[in-house]
């Protein structure tokens, strides 16, 4: 026990609180033949929440914590156990972490492994004890200046083989607390002059390391899945994990595209350019889906805000994308999000996890609906009904050509016509289920 939260009780489900309760979040309502948080499946992130210290470009730490600044073993220690208070509050049933977010780092590899491994230790007690389980650990390949030109495609091979070693330790915790997944995001996978980068050979090492990644799962019997997470630029100008799309591409060419599964997160959909459940359904129909950070960014201000999600009709859509690729396997609902720099008190932790884990709920639920009532994907089922016709799927098959197609099209005199698109009635059809 920390006594960080002492002022703050356990949440529970009760929709008539005038406090901190949850409104929606009910863990064993029945969503679509699963308990509610069997299908969410919550996950709280170490680093903004027990890591972040409130800083911005402009100014330093505006959190008061006690274990800040956290260069010690103890301070470290406190800083586990304020958050497993935390967690027990929230009632959720996972968290992630980085290695650096849970141990200072040592002086040589060798330090920094046994740290870790004393971190875990404490770890593994405390969620023996009724603590979350570990949706997926990480390694910080990004914080310490050695990473400046990023790890796996750094121009130096000995950042290279440091990061080997940090990912090997990291990955063998995570098979240790029984992690459902590990993570890779892409860190400074990128660059940000061409005057000085060579990104054939760049990507050529990106993708050798992750090869080198995924075979150690294997050979350590890891039964978790390993995702890559995109993002598309920040710390980087360019980075090579740009959104879905680009990570199905670099999967291929080096031959892990069944391997390696996307942790797509909202604020990085948003900064590439797309929705977020356009990423999510572009990994569904790629067959890559894993997991989420659900975290969201600001629309106008160009950086990765990671704020928590405020907006049900958002979130419905992308809970929809996640429950047509069949729900989560390994994956969860992550907050990868930080509180706003004024807020300071523990309460703004508890109540931003609280009120996003309601507005996931929410969408969940309205998602469920409309999946349920098959509405949207009737209008759907008729929009492609055309391809139905054996002429149509024909033209899919083996036996055609560009040739006989466009013979058959010309003898049959072809003029198609143009047909609604009924987007405005299918918008409306969601708000009423919003
Ligand atoms: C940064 C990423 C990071 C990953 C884990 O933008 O979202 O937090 O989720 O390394
Ligand atoms: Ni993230
Ligand atoms: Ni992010």
């Amino acid at each position: 026990m920390s006594g960080y939260f002492d002022s703050i009780s356990p949440l529970t489900f009760d929709p008539d609180s005038e406090g901190l309760a949850f409104r929606h979040y009910d863990p064993d309502q029945m969503v679509m033949g699963k308990r509610m948080e069997d299908q969410l499946r919550f996950a709280v992130a170490y680093w903004h929440s027990f890591g972040w210290e409130g800083g911005d470009p402009f100014g330093g730490r505006t959190f008061e914590r006690p274990w800040f600044p956290a260069d010690t073993m103890e301070l470290a220690i406190m800083r586990a156990d304020a958050a497993f208070d935390f967690f027990r509050i929230l009632g959720v049933p996972f968290f992630c972490f980085h290695d650096h977010d849970v141990r200072p780092e040592g002086d040589s590899l060798a330090v920094s492994r046994d740290r870790l491994n004393r971190i875990a230790d404490i770890f593994a007690e405390k969620m023996a004890n009724g603590g979350p389980r570990l949706l997926w650990g990480t390694a910080n390949l990004f914080t310490n200046r050695r990473y400046m030109a990023g790890a796996a495609t750094n121009p130096d091979p000995d950042v290279f083989a440091y990061a080997a070693a940090t990912v090997r330790d990291c990955l063998e915790v995570t098979h240790r607390l029984d992690g459902e997944n590990y993570v890779l995001w892409g860190g400074r996978e990128g660059y940000e002059t061409l005057l000085n980068t060579d990104p054939g050979q760049e990507l050529d090492h990106m993708g050798r390391f992750l090869s080198l990644v995924v075979e150690h799962k294997h050979k350590i019997g890891f039964k978790g899945a390993i995702l890559l997470e995109p993002k598309p630029q920040e710390p980087t100008k360019h980075q090579y994990d740009y959104d879905v799309a680009t990570v199905y591409g670099f999967l291929k060419r080096y031959g892990l595209e069944n391997e390696v599964k996307l942790n797509i997160e909202q604020g990085h959909a948003i900064l590439a350019g797309h929705s977020f459940e356009h990423e999510l359904a572009m990994a569904n129909a790629l067959g890559i889906f894993g997991s989420v950070d659900m975290n969201r960014n600001d629309y106008q201000s160009g950086w990765d805000t990671d704020q928590f999600p405020n907006n049900v009709p958002e979130i419905a859509l992308a809970y929809y994308e996640i429950l047509k690729a069949g729900g989560f396997a390994s994956g969860g609902t992550n907050f990868d999000a930080r509180l706003r720099r004024q807020s300071l008190d523990p309460v703004d932790l508890v109540a931003a996890h609280a009120g996003a884990m309601d507005v996931c709920a929410r969408g969940l639920k309205v998602a469920a609906a409309m999946l349920e009532d098959d509405k949207l994907e009737a209008a759907r089922r008729a929009r492609y009904a055309g391809w139905q016709r054996p002429e149509a799927q024909a033209m899919l098959g083996a036996g055609s050509s560009l040739e006989s197609i466009a013979d058959k099209a010309m003898a049959q005199g072809l003029d198609p016509q143009p047909v609604s698109g009924r987007q405005e009635i299918l918008e409306n059809l969601v708000n009423r289920y919003v």
